[in-house]
Parts: structure tokens; sequence; C-alpha cells
């Protein structure tokens, strides 16, 4: 029996499991446990997502200037280090989303504008989601090309680093990459790949995204650059990754797939690949051994997927 996957892009609607355990309400470590107020304005921003259904527009957030201040310091601080720590594909388009798509340090962008940048550049979108959502959900929405994107921004009393993605990390990390054909095609074929996959290849493929799209390192010119999004959205972190301190091996997808990894904290091991191209070669190739019993054709007419 094959297991339930979405055949039309409206059908994720019902792709909106959460993976609850950094929510601030229940993880002690998180920096808004404490935070009321913080509570309260994330929950009402999840909201949105809750009560979003496809096809409608992104409602706007009106970022408070407490939110919109954690963003700049963020934005300023990456801002420093993309010279020298980011691969190209991201500084190239981060020069254009700054340029076309009003991304500045004194705001947070919107996220329909965002999505409707992302529209015409790769043919990906965005859809709000209320938090960290399950693997097979968030795969399955590549397989559309949407990405779900938080709307919520990180608590501003530790901007470096956030145990759960937030509206900083998708809009710094995720959609500068996003913006990028080749990764945007890579991204869907990924997302086909993972309909319909057992339980266990889910949990392979969510351990190599991690490896690669979140906190992946390639080399470029003999030196290292950070081109995974968690490292790009985290001055910390990024800094971290290039320097000497934590452990690097190369990325072999048969390896990768099984490495424990720890999703709280900084991180401790990361792949390097010989370029950003080699990645998606090699993920592709391993995700063309994953075995299933059928096949999928995505068409993009009438947005809806096909069992061959
Ligand atoms: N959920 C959200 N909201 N953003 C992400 O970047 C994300 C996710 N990444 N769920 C997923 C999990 C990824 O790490 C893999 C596929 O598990
Ligand atoms: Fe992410």
């Amino acid at each position: 029996k094959v297991i339930w996957f979405p055949r039309h892009i409206s059908e994720l609607d019902n792709c909106t499991h959460l993976v609850t355990k950094f929510e601030p309400e229940l993880d002690s470590d998180h920096p808004g446990y404490t935070d009321k107020k913080y509570r309260e304005r994330r929950k009402m921003i999840a909201d949105i997502a809750f009560d979003y259904r496809h096809g409608q527009l992104i409602p706007r957030v009106e970022y408070t200037q407490e939110e919109n201040d954690t963003w700049g310091h963020v934005y300023k601080h990456l801002q420093d280090l993309f010279p020298t720590h980011a691969c190209k594909e991201h500084i190239e388009n981060f020069k254009i989303l700054e340029q076309d798509c009003g991304y500045s340090e004194d705001k947070i962008p919107q996220l329909e504008d965002v999505s409707n940048f992302l529209k015409r550049r790769t043919g990906f979108q965005l859809r709000p989601v209320s938090g960290l959502l399950s693997a097979r959900d968030f795969l399955a929405s590549l397989a559309y090309r949407v990405f779900q994107c938080t709307q919520y921004v990180r608590h501003g009393s530790k901007p470096d680093h956030s145990p759960e993605p937030d509206c900083i990390h998708e809009l710094l990390g995720h959609v500068p990459m996003l913006a990028n054909p080749k990764f945007a095609q890579f991204s869907q074929e990924i997302g086909l790949t993972s309909l319909g996959a057992s339980d266990a290849d889910i949990e392979k493929f969510a351990t190599l995204y991690w490896f690669t799209v979140e906190f992946g390192l390639c080399k470029e010119q003999g030196s290292l650059r950070a081109y995974g999004a968690g490292t790009l959205s985290s001055y910390g972190e990024l800094r971290h990754a290039l320097s000497d301190a934590p452990k690097k091996y190369p990325f072999d997808p048969e390896k990768t797939s099984v490495q424990v990894y720890t999703d709280e904290d900084i991180q401790p091991i990361y792949f390097v690949v010989e370029s950003f191209d080699d990645m998606m070669q090699k993920m592709k190739r391993y995700a063309a051994t994953i075995k299933r019993q059928f096949e999928v054709r995505y068409d993009p007419y009438t947005q809806t997927i096909q069992e061959l």
C-alpha cells in the first residue's frame, strides 16, 4: 500500500504536521520560555499559518520595532561575514534580493513579497508554517516548489542562534539559495523522490538534508565556504563552521545519511563537498538508489503529481 502523499498543490493544506520539541511553550531552554509576551506574539503569528489555505495571499505581519531590530542586528553581522564565508551562489542572489526584493537591515521583508520574487526567479513560492515541520511534509512541499516558511522572529535575547527555524533563518539562509535555478530544480527533485518513501528513507533524507542544505560546506578555489542555510543565518555558527574548531568530513551520502546529529546547538561536525554542484550531483545519485514501487511525474500545468 502506498503511503499517502499530496497529489495536487492544494493538498499541501494537509501537510502541516509539526515537530514541537523546540517551541517556547515546551522547551525550558528556549529563550522565550519565561517571556509571556514573546510566547503570545509567537502564537499570534503562528495562527496566520494555521489558518492559511493554498491560494490565499500570505497575510502581512506588522513587525514591532524590537523584531525589526533583531533582524537588523543579525543582518549587519552576517553581511560582514558573507563576502569571505558564503558560497558564490548565496552572495550573488543576496545582492539581487537587496536590489529587487527590498532586503535591507531596516525591516523584515514580507513573505508575500518574497514569495512573488521567488515565483519569478525560479517558480518557487512560500507558504507560511507555524514551526518546525515534519520531514515528510517539508520534503513533500518541495515537490511542488513550495517552501514552508516560518514568519515569527527569534527571541531578541539570543539573536545569534535559534533552536527552531524562524523567518531570519528562512529569509537570509534559504531564500537566496532557492533563488538559484539549479538549486530550485534540485530541491524539487529531492521532494519528488520523498513522496511515498518509507519512514526509514525519509529519515535518511532528512539527515542528508541537514548536512547539506542546512549545514553544508563547499570548496571554492581551494577555500571553504558555507552553502547551508542554518550556517548562513547564524553569525556565531558561520564563524565557527569555517574555523578549526569543528570536525569536517568529506560528504558521502552513504555515510552521511546515518550520521547522528544534534539540532539544539552549534554543530560539532560538518560535511564538505568539492563544489556546490558536486553536492547536488551526489544527492541525486543517492536519491536514484531509493526503492519505491512506483515513479512519479509532476505536471506543472495542473500542479499535480501522477503516479506511474
Ligand atoms: N520545518 C521548517 N519550518 N523549516 C525548515 O527549514 C525545516 C522544517 N527543515 N522541517 C526540515 C524539517 C529539514 O531539516 C529536514 C527535511 O528534516
Ligand atoms: Fe532550514
